[in-house]
């Protein structure tokens, strides 16, 4: 079955869905558009998604859009029952809060911060707006920390689909020093974050791929 992932690969939610195939083993094609490439205004991409955001993912005629959701998908149809997206209700539940908090505690000061360090110049940056996402963004990775403190993955002892989401995001927070971040020390958060960097699939899909 032909599977594609329609998205360029510096979206952090592109690289989400690109870790998660990678993890999973998966083969797939990869076309570039949204950003500079454009190409999700186009009737067609559309038609996929009707956002006109990325990532898009089509196997064979099954076309869905949201990247946790397919995150949740492919966990589903590929690794259900695993320590990956086990099947017990609890254990999954805890899992999918966690992935649902990436978006919804993370996802607008994160942005905020990527933004205003990574694609807005030094001289037109809103100096108070950043201080107040990255004290947003931080309250959110002190929640993480504190998980991280008890067990080595976000959910528990084994890396699960919420990790993914979070380690993305991780690796921005970890990699914007360059761009002049400066964080509070979060030593569980860190040491969790070197131990997504040994992983083959995060190497590939988000760790080789720069910071723009
Ligand atoms: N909730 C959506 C958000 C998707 C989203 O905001 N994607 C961004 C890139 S990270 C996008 O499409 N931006 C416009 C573009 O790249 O053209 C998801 O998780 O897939």
């Amino acid at each position: 079955m032909q599977r594609i992932v329609w998205g360029r690969n510096t979206s952090s939610n592109v690289m989400k869905v690109l870790w998660g195939l990678g993890e999973l083993g998966l083969a797939f094609e990869r076309i570039d558009v949204g950003g500079a490439f454009g190409k999700t205004d186009t009737t067609q991409y559309r038609a996929m998604n009707p956002t006109g955001l990325v990532p898009t993912l089509q196997e064979g005629d099954f076309t869905l859009w949201e990247s946790n959701v397919v995150l949740r998908y492919l966990g589903q149809t590929h690794a259900s029952g695993t320590p990956l997206w086990p099947t017990e209700p609890r254990l999954r539940a805890n899992i999918d809060r966690w992935m649902d908090a990436q978006h919804n505690v993370l996802g607008r000061p994160m942005t905020a911060v990527f933004w205003g360090l990574v694609r807005t110049p030094a001289d037109k940056r809103d100096l108070k707006a950043m201080a107040t996402a990255i004290g947003e963004a931080a309250h959110a990775w002190r929640m993480i920390d504190a998980m991280l403190d008890r067990h080595d993955h976000i959910a528990g002892a084994d890396f699960t689909l919420c990790d993914i989401p979070w380690g993305v995001h991780a690796h921005r927070w970890f990699g914007m020093d360059y761009h002049g971040l400066t964080r509070p020390e979060m030593p569980a958060l860190r040491a969790w974050y070197d131990r997504l960097s040994r992983r083959p699939a995060f190497q590939q899909y988000v760790a080789a791929t720069p910071i723009v």
